[in-house]
């Protein structure tokens, strides 16, 4: 089967900053209500999560289960039905 070897190198010829200000690539990103925008016309996405409280952990709960009581924490609890045997 015939093969062969490629070798292949790249050069980036321009891999500095192409200014002399090493700051003016430092962009900030801001979060104003649902809009992110990032500075420097880095442009701007919408944040579509619904949360209406600053709380970004109070909607977890926790299920649990003792004998056949599944609950749910912050919440209620069913009684799940007795397992039967045929
Ligand atoms: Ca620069
Ligand atoms: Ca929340």
């Amino acid at each position: 089967m015939p093969y062969a070897f490629h070798t292949h190198t790249v050069t980036i010829n321009n891999a500095d900053d192409a200014d002399a200000d090493i700051t003016n690539e430092l962009q900030v990103l801001t979060k104003s209500s649902k809009t992110i925008t990032l500075s420097n016309g880095g442009g701007s996405v919408t944040d579509e999560t619904e949360d209406p409280d600053p709380d970004p952990g109070n909607e977890i709960q926790t299920l649990s289960i003792n004998g056949l009581d599944l609950s749910i924490s912050e919440g209620n609890k069913v009684t799940l039905p007795q397992a039967t045997s045929l």
